[in-house]
């Protein structure tokens, strides 16, 4: 069995499809020199099976094993020769009574490592810590650092939180995992708890390694069947295979689940039957799951039952899930994330604002939570944005210690289709100063609980991984999983140190692959939020739908309150006391003096708080509409700079990783010039503004298709306008027949990039192919959907639109150049533009 083992580890290490991420325990350089420096034996302290020390044991010959090919052996008392030694403090002092005076203070989950000559300590302040400890040390050696050291590291907050929002059935919101890019749901399907968890176990095995200590495996936005015997007999093997990497399960509860399931009359919060019944689903849970960490709730926000129904307060919710999980020692996280999307109302109310919903409803409450209830809070006062302000309710809980919300799976931040590496963006928030009562008062320090001094304060983060090998959908969005844990655990670190580590981890030691991988990474939030959002606007993306592609017109108009108030001269949502929402004054006195004045505001949230024309001059000498274009310009600019930087590492990295974020690359490449075409056309049909530099509306290297030769195919108005170059493309005339697009060419013979703009929707797969006098120069299909995880759309709009660019084309002036597509299933093979482009020329 161990031999088995054994393999598996070093068959992770070969296949490289994604799945052992930054825990591969691949073979270091020079692996063989450190040997002597090494454990020869693990000692683990009172380890029993399925336990995080006995875990630790077997990461520890594993991971020695993998990364220096040294096979260790696993001894219960001191062997001869080098121990690498794990266990609890107390186990330790227990055997070493005398020991205890040279160790540090640990917090829960903390550990202290001792590297000496090849004898290696490590003791967790509870097994988990020891987990910890045991992979903090297989991490720093697997880069290459086999010295001696001693370290105290203890966890900057307690909770440390993932938030799945996997739906129990395939077809739930959104499908198996909502907002998920990365496969179905690894812990339910048809209704059930899977059979088979095994991915479960892998899963927490890679959150142990970065120190998150719970999973709440089931969407917010939760089924009450969740709660069925059966299905809480699933949830305990959910918890089983947890279990092991010190991982407690958490879930999220529907609050009319009394009614839903349990057929009472009421879910008031307040009636003795609906409490009763609660603490019978608690009792029940933890008789199964005596180590379940708690409860996650959504309550009264985007069509969610909650206390809020029966004129209740938000207290009166939590605390009704507080006092039954109280004897269980479980804790309540309550989500802040409430608003009504129904009847807000832009055109009736200058002052309605989404954005001042968080503070409105829980002020007043913080006194009266019970002490297990946590409140939830996202990082900004919206939804997940590409730039939002800090939530100003992190300043109104004092006594009630608060979570804060980031997004690891980027739902508005490309999912996961677009690189774009968040830790520096988290970074920003959580050093954010935000002033309370005139002190120092980043978000980090408020989070830690050190600022307000709450016992239960930490990190939540939303990660949607799912049964793709690669968790996510997408290498390199894994450094964002990473650089979650390790900020929850120290958001002192930097966002290029976490990442030189996680490279190191995942792609090896080669430095240019770190170059690139540095490059590609610490550019890629400013380049999307260039080309998606500028200036506090939001991401520019399509609300309705998908949450995917640009569809700017779509914030406006509608009650989800993500408006930008924009008109023909006009932009930006004014939010300043005096005149506004009034949401700049729901801060602390400096900050809301700092938001309320537009020439104190800094220019990347201007339009977040103020509005403005579009001439209004910036900081930075540019109007605002000037701003809009030149950024959509540079943000796409840099995108495409990424494949040539990935292709680089051609032959430096395996061939599976490779090819795979090649493909995503080139892909965002193509669809960064959508968001840049289709932002700044919208803006400039709006305002009527032409660029400075003649860009916006001028391509001159591109063909309209509409505009050629048609055999089959026919004109189609695409809506939104501004998703298609002209405001049209072509369509087959059925949806069995093939069309032809032809045209000359009028430019000078040589060679060019072709690139096809077109649509990929999710109603069939179409075929294309090109041709240059007769010659087949590439075929492709519309099969994106299977290979981008991110939202599937039936439309032909920004969330569709793709390109296909063949390099190096040779042509002569008055060449044939011809499309030809065969329309399949609903899919009528939609071509926007072709762009005939000197070698190296991006439009
Ligand atoms: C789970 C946004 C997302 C929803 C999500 C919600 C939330 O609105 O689009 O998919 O629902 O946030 O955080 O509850």
């Amino acid at each position: 069995m161990r031999s088995l083992l054994w393999l598996a580890v070093v068959g992770l290490a070969v296949a490289e499809d994604g799945l052992a991420a930054w825990l591969r325990y691949a073979r270091v350089p020079s692996a063989s020199r450190h040997l002597g420096k090494l454990p020869s034996a693990v000692v683990t302290l009172n380890a029993t099976k399925g336990y995080p020390v006995h875990t630790a044991g077997q990461e520890l010959v594993d991971g020695i094993g993998g990364l220096f090919g040294k096979k260790l052996t696993v001894a219960k008392s001191k062997p001869k020769g080098t121990t690498a030694t794990v266990g609890t403090v107390s186990a330790y002092v227990d055997k070493n009574p005398s020991a205890a005076k040279g160790l540090p203070d640990l917090v829960e989950d903390g550990f202290y490592l001792k590297i000496s000559k090849g004898n290696v300590l490590i003791l967790g302040q509870n097994e988990r810590g020891a987990l910890y400890g045991a992979f903090h040390y297989l991490s720093v050696i697997a880069q290459g650092n086999v010295s001696d050291f001693t370290l105290t590291s203890n966890p900057d907050a307690p909770v440390r939180w993932v938030n799945q929002w996997d739906n129990m059935q395939d077809g739930g919101t959104h499908g198996s995992v909502e907002r998920g890019y990365g496969g179905d749901s690894i812990f339910f399907w048809d209704g059930h708890i899977r059979e088979d968890l095994t991915r479960a176990g892998q899963y927490a095995r890679l959150l142990a390694s970065i120190g998150i200590n719970a999973v709440v495996a089931n969407n917010v936005n939760a089924n009450a069947s969740i709660l069925t015997p059966e299905n809480m007999d699933g949830l305990a093997r959910i918890a089983d295979v947890f279990r092991p990497y010190g991982v407690q399960l958490g879930l999220s509860l529907n609050f009319a689940a009394p009614q839903l399931l349990g057929g009472l009359d009421t879910f008031d919060p307040l009636d003795e039957t609906v409490v009763n019944w609660w603490q019978g689903i608690a009792d029940n849970l933890y008789k199964r799951i005596p180590d379940m960490a708690g409860y996650l709730v959504k309550a009264n926000s985007e069509g969610q039952p909650g206390p809020m129904t029966y004129n209740r307060t938000l207290a009166d919710g939590a605390n009704l899930f507080a006092r039954t999980l109280q004897p269980h020692g479980g804790i309540i996280i309550f989500r802040a994330f409430v608003y009504d999307h129904r009847s807000l109302n832009q055109t009736l109310d200058w002052k309605a604002d989404r954005a001042n919903a968080a503070v409105n409803y829980f002020d007043g409450l913080d006194d009266k939570f019970e002490d297990n209830v946590v409140i939830q809070i996202k990082y900004g006062p919206i939804d997940f944005q590409v730039r939002e302000p800090v939530s100003p309710l992190f300043t109104h809980l004092r006594r009630t210690g608060a979570t804060v919300e980031l997004q690891i799976t980027q739902e508005y931040l490309g999912q996961q289709a677009h690189v774009v590496y968040l830790a520096p963006m988290w970074k920003e928030l959580l050093d954010f100063d935000l002033r309370v009562d005139s002190k120092p008062s980043t978000l980090k320090s408020i989070v830690s609980g050190k600022r307000f001094g709450q016992k239960l304060t930490g990190y939540a983060g939303v990660v949607n991984v799912g049964t793709n090998t690669t968790w996510l959908g997408s290498h390199l969005a894994m450094s964002n999983l990473y650089a979650y844990g390790k900020l929850a655990w120290d958001p002192e670190q930097t966002s290029t140190g976490i990442l030189k580590e996680w490279t190191t981890l995942t792609f090896g030691h080669d430095k240019l692959v770190h170059d690139v991988i540095t490059k590609i990474s610490m550019e890629s939030w400013p380049a999307y939020e260039d080309y998606s959002g500028n200036l506090g606007i939001q991401t520019l993306t399509d609300i309705l739908l998908g949450h995917y592609g640009p569809n700017p017109g779509s914030q406006d108009g509608n009650p989800w309150g993500q408006w930008t108030r924009a008109d023909d001269d006009t932009i930006g949502m004014d939010r300043t006391v005096w005149n506004g929402t009034g949401f700049a004054g729901q801060y602390p006195p400096e900050i809301a003096a700092m938001y309320e004045n537009i020439e104190t505001t800094p220019d990347n949230l201007l339009l977040w708080f103020h509005h403005v024309p579009y001439t209004q001059k910036l900081k930075s000498g540019k109007t605002v509409i000037q701003h809009f274009y030149d950024a959509h310009y540079k943000g796409s600019a840099t995108a495409q700079t990424f494949v040539t930087l990935w292709e680089k590492l051609k032959g430096r990295i395996d061939k599976e990783r490779y090819e795979h974020v090649l493909f995503r690359l080139i892909y965002q490449a193509g669809h960064s010039l959508v968001w840049r075409d289709s932002v700044n056309q919208f803006y400039f049909n709006k305002s009527g503004i032409p660029d400075e530099l003649g860009r916006v509306g001028n391509h001159k290297y591109r063909i309209e298709a509409e505009e050629m030769e048609l055999k089959g195919y026919k004109s189609y108005r695409v809506s939104p306008f501004e998703a298609a170059s002209g405001y049209h493309c072509v369509v087959t005339e059925t949806n069995s027949t093939v069309g032809t697009a032809t045209t000359k060419l009028k430019v000078p013979s040589g060679k060019y990039d072709l690139a096809v703009n077109y649509y990929d929707m999710a109603l069939g797969n179409s075929t294309w192919e090109l041709f240059v006098d007769r010659k087949l120069v590439g075929k492709w299909k519309g099969d994106l959907e299977y290979e981008l995880g991110r939202a599937p759309s039936p439309y032909i709009d920004g969330q569709t639109a793709a390109r296909k660019t063949f390099r190096g084309v040779r042509v002569k002036k008055g060449s044939e150049l011809k499309v030809v597509g065969r329309p399949d299933g609903l899919e009528p093979a939609p071509i926007d533009y072709i762009s005939v482009l000197p070698e190296g020329t991006v439009d």
